[in-house]
């Protein structure tokens, strides 16, 4: 739809708010660009929430995650293993110490499709598990989007909870919003 192309060039007027600088990684797991799509809707939203943004693939974050801030993950699942740019993440994460994850604090996104009922959302749930089972913080609980249903919606509900959840824990005055995922909706709320 050529009106929404329209309507995200406006977002780059949009005055951001005050940083109040959290650190705010998004790391994707993705061969055809939606989870890719989905981690730089993310971090424009909080960018425009006063955060200090990043995003990359997981493979590129092998090894280490941040102690500051929070880690957003996005990933697909390929008949049940990672994408090609995230494979040496995941096999690092199954093998790491809890050491390595003390002090991360995490929300997990898993961009799948129940067409592969056995292995459905299986890279996401695995990289949720590991990182709760080593001591790492949760957001909140793990979003699944689904491609063969209603993907955006489940996004959606994903997010009404996530805002608030990190605003919770990090302490910060976010703004609030029926829309707050779309971009669109900053208009309004950001006057
Ligand atoms: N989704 C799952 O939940 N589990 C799977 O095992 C799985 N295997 C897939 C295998 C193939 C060959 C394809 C094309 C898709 C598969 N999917 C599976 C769906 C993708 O993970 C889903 O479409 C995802 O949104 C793709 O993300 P990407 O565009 O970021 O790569």
């Amino acid at each position: 739809k050529p009106q929404d192309v329209d309507e995200k060039e406006d977002v780059k007027d949009i005055p951001a708010r005050e940083s109040h600088g959290t650190p705010f990684l998004v790391l994707f797991g993705s061969n055809m660009g939606t989870a890719e799509g989905v981690a730089r809707e993310l971090v424009e939203t909080a960018r425009h929430q006063g955060f200090s943004v990043m995003t990359a693939p997981l493979d590129e974050w092998t090894g280490s995650l941040p102690k500051e801030g929070a880690t957003l993950i996005v990933s697909a699942s390929y008949n049940g293993n990672p994408p090609d740019n995230a494979t040496s993440f995941v096999q690092w994460l199954t093998s790491a110490e809890e050491a390595d994850l003390d002090g991360v604090t995490y929300a997990v996104f898993g961009c799948g499709d129940r067409n592969w009922a056995s292995t459905y959302q299986r890279v996401p749930a695995t990289i949720d598990h590991e990182l709760d089972a080593k001591g790492a913080v949760r957001l909140l609980e793990r979003g699944e989007g689904d491609a063969s249903e209603d993907f955006d919606g489940d996004l959606e509900k994903w997010e009404e909870k996530l805002w608030p959840s990190l605003a919770d824990h990090f302490k910060l005055d976010l703004e609030e919003g029926q829309d707050l995922s779309s971009p669109v909706s900053m208009e309004f709320v950001s006057g």
